[in-house]
């Protein structure tokens, strides 16, 4: 019998269940080392956890593993009902709150270490927790992809960007825009459009910069809330809805304005989701140097994103072998 100990919060709706205690000992290393262990180890683990029939697909799971940087407070993965993320923004604010609540942590800054680099979370008084997420960048502009819709060929356009996972960013309005309701009443058609474009991306072999799958596509189109700029729906890569902003997809978000001008350094985005909660993000460019700007033009930001998580629960999980479904349902 394996007991897993578990913190369940929200992050603006979408949840995050952290293992705090009873996950598999993925040694040392870094933490794509621990990743690498997680993902050809344990993997029967992860579906224990985040999938039915004690979790959900939109569950998205995470260890507190050791960092490798002294300064660090934990090391982080995160994963979810199909696999493993690289970041996970809404994550991060779900283990900062989750971190408080246990006391390991309190207001001030915190260095976590994901897989694809560190990232700083900073509690506020009023309980606003703020990522400063990994650089992120515009990849390209303006991709044609084809796509099967409702029987008939269609041409969407969007852009590609990083924010801790490769995206897919389409805009609502133009020949080649989406063109849909961004409301919870047309969920499922938000669904099967964003995995059209999902399947095409995979069909022409359209990447990230280093080849990395573009498993998160993002619709946009115009807020309900006076306080922000700009609506979303992103699809995750288990066929799955963000409930929150997505803090990554936000980050993706604020590269793409960055890199058209359209967002000063400093200045705030409202970013609605598809269930009315945001996230409020804001960047500062990367120097050069850091690979900040091409020819003069801002192509790299680190991008700060503020939310709010809450506490759902605390629990453990218990894993019996005489469970016909012990490592939970996969497809
Ligand atoms: O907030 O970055 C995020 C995220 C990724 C997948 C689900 N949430």
């Amino acid at each position: 019998m394996q007991r897993i100990s578990i913190i369940d919060s929200h992050t603006e709706g979408e949840p995050t269940r952290v293992i705090i205690a009873g996950g598999p000992e993925l040694g040392g290393g870094s933490i794509a080392e621990q990743l690498r262990v997680f993902r050809e180890k344990f993997d029967h683990v992860r579906s224990a956890v985040v999938n039915e029939p004690r979790g959900c697909d939109h569950l998205v799971g995470a260890i507190i593993c050791k960092a490798v940087n002294p300064r660090a407070a934990a090391g982080v993965i995160f994963f979810n009902n199909v696999g493993f993320l690289n970041g996970c923004g809404h994550g991060t604010i779900g283990l900062a709150a989750t971190l408080l609540h246990l006391g390991r942590i309190g207001a001030g800054s915190h260095i976590i270490e994901t897989p694809v680099g560190e990232v700083t979370v900073s509690i506020a008084d009023d309980r606003g927790i703020t990522i400063t997420n990994v650089p992120s960048y515009r990849h390209a502009k303006d991709v044609p992809v084809a796509i099967d819709w409702r029987g008939g060929a269609r041409t969407v356009r969007g852009d590609i960007a990083w924010g801790g996972n490769w995206f897919f960013l389409v805009n609502d309005t133009g020949e080649h825009g989406h063109g849909l309701e961004l409301s919870l009443k047309n969920i499922d058609v938000l669904r099967e459009f964003s995995c059209a474009v999902r399947g095409a991306l995979d069909r022409e072999r359209i990447t990230g910069a280093d080849g990395g799958i573009i498993d998160h596509i993002e619709l946009f189109g115009p807020p309900t809330r006076g306080d922000c700029q700009s609506r979303n729906f992103v699809l995750c890569p288990g066929k799955e809805y963000d409930r929150s902003p997505c803090g990554t997809g936000t980050s993706a978000k604020l590269a793409c304005l960055a890199a058209d001008g359209k967002l000063a350094p400093g200045a705030e985005w409202g970013q609605e989701s598809i269930i009315g909660s945001a996230f409020f993000g804001r960047y500062a460019g990367l120097p050069a140097s850091a690979g900040g700007s091409v020819g003069g033009a801002v192509v790299g930001i680190r991008p700060e994103i503020t939310g709010r998580a809450c506490i759902t629960a605390e629990s453990t999980l218990i894993l019996d072998p005489r469970d016909p479904f012990v490592h939970g349902l996969r497809g």
